[in-house]
């Protein structure tokens, strides 16, 4: 059977990187980013630069795709004109180039940042209301917006993994909250990408975390299992942790530094 062909954003970053190997089994690599190729490129994955701003750049990457795993844009906070420029006016590109090559399944990679605003004592699912951290958090909420948009007007079948922190371990006290294995993240894509109820989802991208802040049934739902265990590393977290200032602000909110960054409201 031919393998799908899937266009992965953002393939030259960190996440891009831990995901390659673990998805071209599955999968026909279209890998892009604004750089040249990775020296590590193999000869099943294809390469492709283009610009996310640059909209008949975006139409021929996704050209012929079957699907789209999008990681690419601005990852972290940034000014405004960087943000939109990426995130906003890059994410209708996306978006509107998929509609109209008739790529029929969109993962979009959105944010716990998306709701880092949250207290660290409350618990929530994906339907209260957004809370975004700052200008990241607030693109990241747009595009679940335009995933639900072009679900419901193009009959697109998107999923909005909020992604914790993907990495090996959860680095500090915050990430054993919202920490994200890489081949749990796989998981997660795999279902995305083929379960056939898949109209417009939103999900928290999360291993098996014991002290999660986050209801995560709506995944859970779609058959997710996830095999990582946060506390299982959490000497090494609470190590890195006792090596970090306090933080009177991002310590008490989910969205921890990202929530600190310019704060002068009340708590
Ligand atoms: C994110 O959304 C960022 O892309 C990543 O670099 C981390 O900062 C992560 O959130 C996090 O909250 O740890």
């Amino acid at each position: 059977m031919t393998k799908p062909t899937i266009v992965l954003t953002g393939a030259a970053g960190g996440v891009g990187g831990m995901l390659r190997p673990l998805l071209a089994a599955r999968y026909r690599l279209i890998l892009s980013d604004r750089t040249e190729p990775p020296a590590d490129l193999t000869a099943e994955e294809t390469w492709h630069t283009a610009d996310l701003t640059d909209r008949a750049a975006v139409d021929e990457l996704m050209r012929g795709a079957d699907g789209l795993i999008h990681l690419g844009g601005q990852s972290v906070e940034a000014d405004w004109q960087t943000v939109h420029d990426a995130n906003i006016a890059g994410l209708w590109n996306i978006y509107d180039a998929c509609r109209a090559e008739g790529v029929a399944r969109i993962i979009f990679a959105s944010s716990n940042h998306a709701v880092g605003f949250y207290p660290r004592t409350r618990r929530i699912g994906v339907d209260q209301a957004v809370r975004p951290d700052g200008l990241y958090g607030v693109s990241k909420a747009f595009g679940e917006a335009l995933g639900s948009l072009f679900a419901d007007k193009h009959g697109l079948r998107v999923m909005s993994i909020r992604i914790g922190n993907v990495a090996e371990k959860p680095a500090d006290h915050r990430r054993l909250s919202i920490w994200l294995h890489p081949e749990d993240l796989a998981q997660l894509i795999d279902i995305g990408l083929t379960h056939p109820d898949i109209h417009h989802a939103i999900v928290y991208g999360a291993s098996h975390n014991e002290r999660a802040w986050w209801d995560n049934s709506a995944a859970f739902a779609l058959g997710y299992a996830p095999k990582h265990h946060a506390e299982d590393h959490v000497d090494y977290a609470m190590a890195e942790q006792a090596k970090l200032p306090a933080d009177p602000v991002g310590d008490l909110l989910q969205g921890g530094a990202f929530c600190a960054d310019g704060f002068d409201g009340d708590l």
